[in-house]
């Protein structure tokens, strides 16, 4: 007889999660399965996605002579409409948004959270079939009452209460941290509910992935030129040379060096000196991630999550994986910059 262990959904796991927090009462809990809806809803239609060309282009109208959202458009309102009508979030900062998403309906105004996310990042990848994702971040809302505002969202990442991503890729994956570990839930389609398949997750030892845009390299800092030249050398000891891989996802290629060993570097350009990834929504909840799985994250010169915010869609270049691999790209960059 084949003994099975027990499966444990991802609704039972946050439940028992709950109890280890006796002040708690649900609402993060709540919260957190108003994503998970959302982003059940999100990859049953980017699994359509391929079909576009049959069931109408996006962009166009489709047999229903209704207009097919794109999809990062989409996704954005799933999210909203999920967190809205959810009722503990009061205020959203998106990527797709210029602005604070406030709510102060009937249902939400005494929402005590608000989120900042990116609905769908690395969607230009979709066309080409390559994994994406969505990336959220959780904070206690700071002013008192009303819907939620700027200042609520402008907080560093230290005072997050939770955050993660969902990768939708070979299979769909929710990943996400409370603050005491990392905890990964695959989707099973065939029933649509997250199983936890990957109990409190941490950067394995060895490690040697680097994951950059090297197509970049001639804009890059003398530090991170150094780095990938130290990624290159030969030095069993350290697993050096390293081996390279970069998806152009973050989730897909942060998710791929948490699980397999590797650093993502995101650097500041001659062009664009705060790189490219958003800091509230991009690099501060994968940092946190990291740093609940044994991992670091810095923008070179200091811990993401320390970094005040001044706007709602500042960017920071963003080094984070394993501490060691991190610490070495801090250790040149710094060194290059005296
Ligand atoms: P997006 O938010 O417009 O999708 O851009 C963010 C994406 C990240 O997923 C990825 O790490 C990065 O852009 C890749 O950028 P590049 O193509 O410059 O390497
Ligand atoms: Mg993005």
């Amino acid at each position: 007889m084949v003994h099975r262990s027990k499966i444990t959904t991802l609704t039972e796991f946050i439940i028992q999660r709950q109890s280890e927090y006796p002040h708690a009462k649900g609402a993060l809990t709540r919260l957190l399965n108003d994503i998970a809806t959302a982003a059940k809803i999100v990859n049953r239609e980017i699994n359509a996605a391929g079909l576009v060309d049959i069931l109408g282009t996006i962009g166009k109208e489709n047999i229903q002579g209704e207009t097919q959202k794109k999809l990062d458009v989409f996704a954005n309102e799933m999210f909203i409409t999920a967190l809205k009508g959810g009722g503990e979030c009061c205020a959203i900062a998106s990527e797709e948004n210029e602005k604070v998403v406030s709510f102060s309906n009937e249902f939400s105004e005494l929402g005590k959270y608000v989120v900042a996310m990116d609905p769908l990042d690395g969607s230009s990848n979709i066309e080409a079939n390559v994994s994406i994702g969505t990336i959220f971040s959780i904070y206690r809302r700071v002013t008192e009452a009303g819907g939620g505002t700027q200042q609520d969202l402008l907080q560093p990442g230290v005072n997050l209460a939770a955050a993660g991503y969902i990768i939708y890729g070979s299979s769909t994956m929710l990943v996400y941290s409370t603050g005491k570990g990392v905890n990964g839930f695959t989707l099973d389609p065939s029933v649509g509910i997250f199983c936890l398949s990957h109990p409190d997750m941490r950067f394995p030892e060895p490690a040697n992935i680097y994951s950059i845009n090297e197509g970049n390299y001639i804009h890059f800092p003398e530090g991170v030129k150094q780095y990938i030249k130290y990624c290159q050398e030969n030095d069993p000891e350290t697993f050096r040379p390293y081996t390279s891989r970069y998806i152009g996802s973050l989730v897909a290629d942060f998710h791929r060096n948490l699980i397999k060993g590797g650093i993502f570097l995101y650097p500041g350009t001659t062009k664009n000196p705060n790189g490219k990834l958003r800091l509230l929504y991009e690099c501060n909840p994968i940092a946190y991630i990291a740093e609940q799985a044994g991992g670091k994250a810095s923008n070179g010169f200091k811990r993401i999550l320390n970094i005040d915010p001044e706007t709602l869609h500042q960017r920071s270049p963003f080094y984070t994986g394993p501490k060691w691999m991190v610490d070495k790209v801090e250790e040149l960059l710094q060194q290059n910059s005296e």
